[in-house]
């Protein structure tokens, strides 16, 4: 287990325009107080698996309360996880100028310390929030219902959370997303379903992004896909080039249909 664990960093975690994390008395909850560091070495196993577990039922409660405030306003929310660098700022860029004049568009974005990802998202004219994690490699839902809060986004429309580059530690957190998709580049080889299962378990949707690029690589869509399905046999998958434009068409249906399923749900 990994980042069950961590909580790390949260006393690093700056969401713009708010501060709640460094000690904004506005707002309270119950015992926030969140081990630091727990990765720490020589810890008794019985303890670890103790605080994971506290970690995940807190995690839980808010994705609920998300979920359902998601829910009441018919937004269809992605939560986009991957390695570092597979595609998904380039992948969102291209997603929310095609989709914004056709529906209403937010996007969460989480990384340790920049906002250079919100920056590239507010230049195409779509509101963008985002969440420095500081130390901490995932999202998680406190983090997220905050800036659902802050946020604001419109009923009926698509919620788009990039998550911090991991494809082990966000697996484990239900953030109260209608779906996690996953982001898989050609350029990291055709075995990462294998090797990081849990992610392409939690998953609804393979994004296999970069094709543009096979023809200078060894990879295999074939046995990638294969792989993939061995670990989630539902998992939809979809061949993507975010630079190229390819496979953008089938990516934006499989978006409307579900944020058309999502707002019908209220009506
Ligand atoms: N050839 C090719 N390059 C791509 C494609 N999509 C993204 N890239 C490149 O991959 C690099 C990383 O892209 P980003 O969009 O920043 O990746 P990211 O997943 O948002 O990265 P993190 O937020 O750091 O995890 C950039 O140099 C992109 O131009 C693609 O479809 N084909
Ligand atoms: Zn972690
Ligand atoms: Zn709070
Ligand atoms: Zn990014």
């Amino acid at each position: 287990m990994m980042c069950t664990t961590c909580g790390c960093g949260g006393s690093e975690v700056k969401t713009e325009g708010h501060d709640h994390y460094e000690g904004n008395r506005r707002h309270r909850h119950g015992d926030e107080s969140q081990p630091a560091h727990v990765h720490a070495p020589g810890m008794d196993g019985r303890r670890m698996v103790r605080i994971e577990q506290d970690i995940l039922a807190k995690n839980q409660r808010h994705a609920d309360a998300n979920r359902r405030y998601l829910a009441e306003r018919g937004i269809f929310a992605l939560n986009l996880v991957s390695s570092p660098g597979s595609g998904k700022t380039t992948l969102l860029v291209r997603t929310v100028e095609a989709l914004q004049h056709r529906l209403p568009v937010a996007v969460i974005e989480g990384d340790q310390q920049t906002g250079r990802d919100a920056e590239r998202i507010r230049a195409t004219g779509v509101t963008a929030l985002q969440i420095n994690t500081g130390k901490g490699c995932h999202l998680d839902a406190h983090m997220v219902g905050h800036a659902l809060e802050q946020l604001q986004p419109a009923a009926g429309g698509v919620l788009f959370i990039e998550n911090v580059g991991n494809l082990v530690c966000p697996a484990a957190f239900d953030l109260g997303e209608s779906h996690k998709v996953v982001v898989l580049s050609v350029t990291e080889g055709e075995d990462k379903p294998l090797k990081y299962p849990d992610m392409f378990h939690a998953a609804d949707l393979m994004l296999l992004n970069k094709v543009d690029l096979l023809p200078y690589l060894e990879f295999d869509v074939d046995v990638c896909i294969d792989y993939a399905r061995r670990i989630n046999p539902k998992l939809s998958i979809l061949q993507v080039s975010a630079l190229r434009g390819d496979g953008m068409t089938a990516w934006l249906d499989w978006i409307e249909r579900g944020a058309g399923l999502a707002s019908a749900a209220i009506r």
